[in-house]
This record gives structure tokens, C-alpha cells and sequence, in this order.
């Protein structure tokens, strides 16, 4: 398995998350792409491939042109974290106000933009690229250790940490080639991912999340959501019980594999979160460590090209060892 990595990610440091009036220290932390590379290169001495360049052409793919120009505009000006204030309601407003345009093109105050963003922002996405390509050109499997993670990211809205939707920009590079199935098990609902194929039968999405009605991003992820017109039936949500464990977890990841097994993908792309960990602060989950190669084995008997795109997971102590429990399984 190859794992696409850049330092570059170090730069991006969000220092705080505006949660009901409140600055609280900010979960998405470098240390969490660090620990997980020290402990897949250490532990299973795997290889790190750098990741090539690629055009802003394949974010535009996918992301709103204004919205991709405004995160590079603001990008520029300056070192301190700005933050959105004002949400305007409605896109028909002309909307001219960069204070303004801050909220409009994004869903919430945890996702804050510097003179790092756009660069890290893209640097996430050509590590996903990258994984997609290696991928693509025979590998059985890939890991892309993105940072900022990418699945609630929208068409023309950051939010939840994420900018860029990484897997999802992957997905439909991949989607040239055949038919491409994303399987999301980041403990939050890929309320971006979900909404860039809602109406496409190519790409199937199946997200497994701590259920919104408690949870992050509370307004999307429930079981009625299915896809619109030809994707009807294309997306399967299946929100958990708060504090569901492995056992329960793994029934419901076979259902999800079987599911995939009949819509016969060319590709898979693993939406991988660890904030599914019983330990995580901010997951709901009851994951042990060990069942990371559990789910793993699972979804290798699938038997197709993979990418892992990294998401969540916000314990930096028990990161480390729930990336190798995962990846031993698939190597
Ligand atoms: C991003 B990803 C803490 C609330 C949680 C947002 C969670 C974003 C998760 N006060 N904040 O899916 O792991
Ligand atoms: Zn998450």
C-alpha cells in the first residue's frame, strides 16, 4: 500500500472553534497526520510518496468557481484566522461584502480561514489525487493522509473543518475510468460528499455516522435521505446509536458491503475516520482499537482498488494505533 503524504499540512493551525458563543480549542490538529505517519512508517515500514501537482481544474470539477475564488482571495490577506459573522440568506442577493461573502460560503464557525488555507486546501486535494491516480494506474491501494479532512465540504460551502472535499474530488477523477462506490465511516455524516452526488447514479455513497439528531452536522444523515432522480437510491445513510460498539458496528459495515457488492464498482474510496473511536472527544462511538482491522479485513474481501482518504479521528493518542490496526489488515 502506498501512503500519500506532505508536510505541508503543518502549516494549517486553526486555533479555535466558535461553539455557542464559546472559543474552544480547535480538535482538527496537526498532530493528528503526524501521529498516524510515525506509526504506519515506523510500525509497518511503509513507504511515503509525496504528492504530485494538479490543476485547479479538478477542484473546479466539483467546487463553485466564486466559492474557490473567494477562499483564494481571503487566503490572501491576512495571518490571523478569519471567521464568518453574518450568514446572508439568500443566494439571489447581490452579495459584495468580503464580511458578508464569509458567511454565505460557509455552514459554520469551526472551519476559519488564513493565509495558509488555500494552499494547505489544495495540497489536501493533490494528496487525494495522487492516491486516486496510483490507484488508477494498478495499485491495489492507497492512503492519502489528507489535512484539513474534506467530507462536509460543498459545492460552494466550507464547513466542519473541511474546504475542499478530497474524496469526493477523488471519486469523480476516478469516475472517468468506471463506476466509482464511496464508503464514508468517519463518525460524522458526509453531508458534502452526499450532496456532490445526490443525483448520480455513477457514484454511490453509503455513510455509517453517529446519528445527527445528537451530532455533528445535525442537519443532514438520515435514513430518509436516498438521492434525487436517477441517483435515487444511489445514497444510503445509516445513522448509529449513540455509543453503538463493534459488534452492533459490524453488522451494519456487511449490509453496507453487500450493498456495494451489488452496485459491482470499479473503485472504492474509504472515507476514513477514527472519531469513531470509543475515546475520541468529540466522536459518540464505542470503536475498540482492535476492530480497526476487523472493519479493514471486511472491506478487503470486497476485492477492489482502494483509496483511503483520511478524515477524522481527534484522540492523537490513540491515532497512531488505530491507523496501523487498520492498515494491517490490508497490507
Ligand atoms: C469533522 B470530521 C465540538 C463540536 C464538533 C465539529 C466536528 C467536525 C467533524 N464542540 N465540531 O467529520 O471529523
Ligand atoms: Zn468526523
Amino acid at each position: 500500500m502506498k501512503i500519500i503524504y506532505s508536510q505541508k499540512h503543518l502549516l494549517h493551525t486553526p486555533p479555535a472553534e466558535i461553539f455557542n458563543g464559546n472559543m474552544d480549542p480547535h480538535a482538527e490538529v496537526p498532530d493528528r497526520i503526524e501521529n498516524i505517519r510515525k506509526a504506519l512508517t515506523k510500525e509497518l515500514h511503509l513507504d511515503i510518496l509525496a504528492p504530485n501537482k494538479f490543476s485547479i481544474s479538478w477542484i473546479k470539477k466539483l467546487h463553485d468557481d466564486k466559492y474557490i475564488k473567494f477562499l483564494e482571495k481571503t487566503s490572501k490577506l491576512t495571518e490571523e484566522y478569519l471567521y464568518p459573522s453574518v450568514f446572508p440568506y439568500d443566494n439571489y442577493l447581490q452579495i459584495d461584502n468580503d464580511l458578508a461573502k464569509r458567511g454565505l460560503y460557509a455552514f459554520d464557525m469551526y472551519t476559519p480561514i488564513n493565509c495558509q488555507t488555500f494552499k494547505t486546501a489544495c495540497e489536501s486535494v493533490n494528496i487525494a489525487l495522487t492516491a486516486a491516480t496510483v490507484v488508477a494506474e494498478g495499485e491495489k491501494s492507497s492512503y492519502a493522509l489528507c489535512r484539513p479532512p474534506g467530507h462536509h465540504a460543498e459545492k460552494a460551502k466550507m464547513g466542519g473543518y473541511c474546504y475542499f472535499n478530497n474524496a469526493a474530488i477523488a471519486a469523480e477523477y476516478l469516475s472517468k475510468h468506471g463506476k466509482v462506490a464511496i464508503l464514508d465511516v468517519d463518525v460524522h455524516h458526509g453531508n458534502g460528499t452526499q450532496s456532490l452526488f445526490y443525483d448520480r447514479s455513477d457514484v454511490l455513497f453509503i455513510s455509517i455516522h453517529a446519528d445527527p439528531k445528537y451530532k455533528f452536522p445535525y442537519f443532514s444523515g438520515t435514513a430518509k435521505e436516498k438521492g434525487v432522480g436517477r441517483g435515487l437510491g444511489f445514497n444510503i445513510n445509516y445513522p448509529l446509536k449513540l455509543k453503538t460498539g463493534d459488534l452492533a458496528y459490524h453488522q451494519v459495515l456487511l449490509k453496507s458491503i453487500d450493498q456495494i457488492k451489488i452496485f459491482q464498482p470499479k473503485y472504492l474510496i474509504i472515507s476514513l475516520g477514527y472519531d469513531t473511536h470509543k475515546d475520541d472527544p468529540i466522536g459518540g462511538l464505542s470503536l475498540t482499537t482492535s476492530y480497526y482491522f476487523q472493519m479493514a479485513k471486511a472491506i478487503r474481501l470486497l476485492n477492489l482498488s482502494t483509496v483511503f482518504i483520511q478524515e477524522g479521528g481527534y484522540n492523537t493518542k490513540i491515532l497512531g494505533y488505530a491507523a496501523v490496526s487498520f492498515v494491517s489488515a490490508f497490507i
